[in-house]
């Protein structure tokens, strides 16, 4: 493969130095795409977020075959929750609370069978697992540190959900100049017209935070 590629994005065009770039993949996890679940304890159709996984598996395949740097996330506190704010396990009015126990382990804590990453994007062992208690990757995580170590000024971020931990984790790392082009449907939301907006609230204003671009769009920049 060669060095360098242009993905076909929007608002425009954007040349990658692939050395500089890396794979995000966020929150891929069983607790928010299957059922059992901390999406589903929301209320949520958790059937919305599998659109994503096909284009994911695609670029991720891709990335490793180019040996791009993959970094995956997940959201998730530690067992006894020191990590996660009273805000936050207050927050509504779920089934089932961070913490509780349900049918794949106790919700949203780190170890537990929903907390893991699904099978079909399960990380290799040299790929990185950002663990994350909030909704950016950047927030109380090593994955800034991560990133330069490795030189990474370019990131490629898709996962779940649009709206939440992508948008989050996409402002957080346009603020420390990382540029970030958002694999559209390589994402995905509970909410169809969320997932909508969240794309074109970070492509418009000649790319505000981001460029955004098909995972087709990617893969024929990587051939
Ligand atoms: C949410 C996430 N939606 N990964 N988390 O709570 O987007």
């Amino acid at each position: 493969f060669s060095a360098s590629g242009t993905i076909d994005a929007e608002p425009a065009p954007i040349a990658l130095d692939w050395v500089a770039t890396a794979l995000l993949i966020i929150d891929m996890q069983r607790d928010f795409l299957e059922p059992g679940g901390f999406g589903e304890t929301l209320g949520n159709d958790v059937s919305r977020l599998g659109r994503a996984v096909g284009p994911i598996a695609a670029v991720l395949a891709a990335a490793r075959a180019m040996g791009l740097l993959v970094v995956h996330t997940r959201e998730g506190h530690l067992p006894d929750l020191t990590d996660a704010p009273p805000a936050k396990l207050a927050r509504g009015a779920p089934s089932l609370r961070i913490g509780d126990p349900g049918p794949m382990g106790r919700i949203l804590i780190r170890g537990e069978p929903g907390h893991d990453i699904i099978p079909e994007l399960y990380p290799r062992d040299d790929e990185i697992v950002i663990d994350k208690p909030g909704k950016g990757a950047f927030f109380a995580t090593e994955l800034d540190d991560v990133l330069q170590k490795y030189g990474i000024e370019n990131l490629l971020v898709c996962g779940v959900t649009t709206e939440v931990c992508v948008n989050t984790t996409v402002r957080e790392a346009n603020d420390r100049g990382y540029r970030c082009v958002v694999i559209g449907d390589g994402c995905a939301s509970y909410f169809p017209d969320f997932h909508d907006a969240g794309l074109a609230m970070i492509k418009a204003q000649g790319g505000i935070f981001g460029w955004v671009a098909d995972s087709a769009a990617v893969l024929a920049a990587m051939a």
